[in-house]
């Protein structure tokens, strides 16, 4: 008997790549794609693909795990729920931040977030860089060398004090990283006015969850990425306006690339399916739709939907911060009940990315499937350096698949999620579109809803610089 070809045949499937859908077989040896055909030979194991779709594993580029969050709270997932999520929804890699405490140098920061994740990841990880503390040494001596190492991305905040930079540590960040080809994400949002505003309604004894929203309106978002845009632009370096939530935010990208600017957008499922008004439950259950940039409105939804129909956004993310709704520890902080100042930022919802775009966009004719992998895998490969390897279906690439039934209708439920949150934002949802395998590198990681090995299989992936700072206008 000859030996079989491949060690793995995933066979009967219809691929979907971002520029192509159709039936082929795909043979994976050693873990990585080694042939696409019909018919291909016989393989040690054969996984049946019959009436399902083969699409690159989902890249989730924006996640956020075991952060440090303020004091006494605890952020829901470590990198063992919070990989296992992402790997319930159909994903093969997420990019966690590293967050460099004031102080610290990015060093120091990496070898406790790689201390942490160490094997215990159930999917592909590759951190951005935070930097709070752009100090002569981190911007001249640890961000070049760190680059080199593969470390490709940085993110910087315009809120949060603490966290955000002036305007002239923006400028210096963004020149740093120009010299080290580094691409740098922006959360935009003006944070003198938010604090402004957070005054004015405790004064007013508006502290309920809801006025998390009203205190950071659409101009204190649509002001700061004109800023970081321009900051950008005065530079001449790419940037990636990360999360954003509204139509007027999205015009100061469009005219950004109108002058030239290389630049990338991102939007999430919140500013898609929720609103303000989710903010405004009784009994502190708004608090559970607490993030920034808050979700808005009807017409702000239809904004970011369109924005990803005609490529203002390049990448769709969780942008998934989860925190435990009934904890202390979490969004029930003694402080957070008095004031929703203290309600810590963010929600879960790296298992429910793709699920959401699938139904809500592609079952509904908005985008099509070439462009879902694009917004869910492909994109995110080439803006952070792993395509490629990640993202997409061809010989050499990772043999990281989603197996998805286009068919199946679930409804939403946090005990299928596998995070450590004890909510999801998504409760009830009528969905239809789930992945039922997931691959990765060649092994069968899951499969009806749970994981098939064990945690630790995921590895840590050093990146190659940016398709943007590559030269390309576009990804
Ligand atoms: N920004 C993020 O990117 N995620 C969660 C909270 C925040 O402000
Ligand atoms: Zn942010
Ligand atoms: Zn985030």
């Amino acid at each position: 008997m000859t030996a079989p070809s491949f060690d793995t045949v995933v066979r009967g499937g219809t691929i979907v790549t971002a520029a192509d859908v159709y039936q082929a077989d795909i043979g994976i040896t050693d873990g990585k794609i080694v042939a696409i055909g019909r018919d291909l030979q016989e393989a040690a194991t054969t996984i049946d693909a019959t009436g399902l779709l083969v699409m690159p594993g989902g890249i989730d580029s924006h996640v956020h795990i075991a952060q440090p969050s303020g004091e006494g709270i605890v952020m829901a997932d470590d990198f063992e729920s919070g990989t296992r999520s992402a790997l319930l929804g159909g994903n093969t890699t997420v990019m966690p931040f590293c967050l460099q405490q004031k102080g610290d140098t990015l060093r120091e920061a990496l070898k406790g977030y790689h201390a942490l994740a160490e094997g215990n990841c159930f999917t592909d990880i590759s951190f951005h860089m935070i930097v709070s503390d752009p100090t002569p040494h981190v911007l001249g001596q640890e961000m070049p060398a760190l680059a080199e190492e593969g470390y490709t991305s940085i993110k910087v905040f315009m809120t949060y004090e603490g966290l955000r930079l002036r305007d002239d540590e923006i400028l210096a960040t963004l020149d740093a990283a120009k010299r080290s080809r580094q691409v740098v994400l922006v959360h935009c949002e003006n944070e003198d006015a938010i604090r402004y505003l957070i005054g004015r309604r405790e004064a007013d004894g508006d502290t309920a969850p809801y006025h998390h929203a009203t205190s950071r309106p659409i101009a204190a978002e649509r002001e700061a990425t004109h800023r970081a845009l321009s900051l950008a632009e005065i530079v001449d370096t790419p940037i990636v306006i990360v999360h954003v939530s509204n139509r007027e935010a999205m015009e100061e990208i469009s005219r950004a690339r109108l002058r030239g600017q290389k630049i990338a957008g991102e939007t999430c499922p919140q500013y898609l399916v929720l609103t303000a008004d989710d903010l405004d439950l009784e009994d502190f259950e708004g608090a559970k739709f607490v993030c920034s940039p808050p979700p808005r409105d009807k017409e702000s939804q239809d904004a970011c939907w369109s924005g990803l129909e005609n490529g203002v956004f390049d990448l769709y993310s969780s942008d998934h911060c989860p925190f435990r709704f009934d904890d202390p520890g979490g969004k029930k902080t003694e402080k957070g009940m008095q004031s929703f100042r203290w309600i810590p930022n963010g929600i879960p919802g790296v298992a429910t990315r793709l699920p959401i775009l699938f139904s809500e966009g592609v079952k509904t004719g908005r985008i099509d499937l070439n462009r879902f992998v694009a917004l869910t895998s492909t994109n995110h490969a080439k803006l952070y350096g792993l395509y490629p390897q990640k993202g997409t279906i061809a010989v050499g690439s990772d043999a990281d698949l989603t197996l998805w039934d286009p068919e199946l209708r679930k409804t939403i439920t946090n005990d299928d999620l596998g995070h450590g949150a004890d909510y999801t934002p998504y409760e009830g949802m009528e969905v239809t579109g789930w992945p039922v395998k997931v691959l990765l590198r060649g092994d069968l990681v899951m499969e009806k809803g749970a994981p098939v090995l064990g945690k630790g299989r995921g590895r840590y992936l050093p990146r190659k610089r940016s398709n943007l700072i590559n030269g390309e206008t576009s990804l």
